[in-house]
């Protein structure tokens, strides 16, 4: 797949393309990361991408005219016409169905806005799709294109080390949508605190429901919306559903 991020600053995304797990991913080509400034395509000597607004106020808005010119190069490079995502506030808030849908696409040109945003022509000409990562107000789109690229990344096969560990993450309604239980390592004591003895037994079937009985007082108690969702989705046993109650009482 292959993804095409718009950007004034396309530096701050070297850092994150060779570092990590999902480095392989992007090296390799398996989720293709193309960056492209529009200042590049800007016209005339300032190469001007950024304006005063309309009706006055604070900040500049990005305009409608080099972000076209930058998504007609894309178009050429790749030969058709993928979608266009713009970050911003304004759209659906990503979760994981939303990461594992765009890990099977073709990918997308992802537009990261600056200053106080896109003139709203180039939103309404040219972008499909509008992605939120959370209700809050960033200083640009970077971060969150970051943030999809690195979702996607990992869900891409044989980018884990332990090729499915990511069937075990919180969210993956795959499972049931619940929080990842805690994790332990060496020592075995540390600062007067021990690891939960049922982890260091040895057996396998009481380790597991051990695991299953902590995600479930773990979402319970922090992210009581899950339970309700994963009660509705019927992925909850009988027995979970006994834990559960035996927590509230
Ligand atoms: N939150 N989720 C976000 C954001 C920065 C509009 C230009 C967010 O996705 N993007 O805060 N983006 C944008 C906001 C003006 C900068």
């Amino acid at each position: 797949m292959r993804f095409d991020v718009v950007t004034l600053f396309p530096e701050v995304f070297s850092p994150f393309l060779t570092t990590g797990i999902t480095r392989r991913a992007f090296e390799s080509g398996q989720v293709e990361v193309h960056l492209h400034n529009p200042r590049d395509h800007a016209l005339g000597n300032y190469r001007r991408v950024d304006d005063r607004p309309f009706g006055g106020g604070p900040g500049m808005v990005m305009m409608a005219q080099p972000l076209r010119m930058t998504l007609q190069a894309i178009e050429q490079q790749r030969g058709s016409r993928p979608k266009v995502v713009l970050f911003s506030p304004v759209g659906q808030r990503l979760d994981h169905m939303q990461v594992q849908r765009w890990a099977q696409s073709e990918g997308a040109v992802l537009v990261c806005g600056r200053y106080e945003g896109v003139d709203q022509r180039f939103v309404d000409a040219y972008v499909d799709e509008q992605i939120s990562v959370g209700d809050y107000v960033l200083s640009g789109g970077e971060l969150p294109a970051m943030v999809l690229l690195d979702a996607v990344a990992r869900l891409q096969p044989h980018v884990l080390g332990d090729q499915d560990s990511h069937h075990f993450d919180s969210f993956n309604p795959a499972l049931d949508g619940l929080l990842d239980c805690p994790h332990y390592t060496r020592p075995e004591q540390w600062q007067d605190a021990t690891v939960p003895g049922v982890l260091i037994s040895g057996h396998h079937v009481h380790i597991e429901r051990w695991r299953r009985d902590q995600r479930l007082r773990l979402t319970a108690q922090h992210r009581p919306d899950l339970i309700v969702a994963a009660r509705l989705a019927q992925r909850l046993s009988p027995q979970d559903e006994a834990v559960l109650a035996e927590m509230a009482s």
